[in-house]
């Protein structure tokens, strides 16, 4: 026997009071990241009702999020993946726990149909994604040239 051991469920009691906020705490701890979007645009479209736009999804919680919806105020989105030169849409993303979702050209991308008017360069469309079980994370998507090509990081 250890008596030192601590049983597992004061552990967590412990931890709970801690995470709620006392107020002697100055900084929150980091056990809980959020989920957070990098590198969002959409290139201007050539089409008036249809656009594309690409982002990261940056999931730097401990669990896996799953994106169940995209919504926009200017038309609707859906989520599509390419296979093989084709297009296919889906109904969810997974994103592994600390692990992140590209949206980028020649593969995943969000699809904005039905638009309300044409986005022009320069302007910013609202886009709010939606998780199971997570807050929805609204993106300001600036609207790029219609040739942008984002840089590559490092
Ligand atoms: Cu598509």
């Amino acid at each position: 026997m250890r008596p030192l051991a601590v049983p597992a469920a004061v552990l967590t009691a412990a931890l709970v009071l801690t995470g709620c906020g006392s107020d002697s705490g100055s900084g929150s701890d980091s056990t809980g990241g959020d989920i957070s979007v990098s590198g969002a645009y959409m290139p201007q479209p050539v089409s008036d009702d249809m656009a594309a736009g690409y982002l990261t999804i940056v999931n730097d919680t401990g669990k896996k999020a799953e994106l169940v919806s995209v919504t926009s105020d200017i038309g609707e989105v859906t989520m599509h993946e390419t296979v093989g030169g084709a297009m296919e849409e889906l109904t969810r993303f997974s994103i592994p726990a600390h692990g992140r979702l590209a949206f980028k050209s020649g593969a995943n991308h969000l699809m904005f149909d039905k638009l309300k008017h044409k986005p022009e360069q320069g302007q910013t469309v609202s886009v709010e994604l939606h998780f199971a079980g997570a807050d929805p994370v609204v993106v300001k998507m600036p609207v790029k040239s219609a040739t942008y090509v984002p840089k590559t990081g490092h």
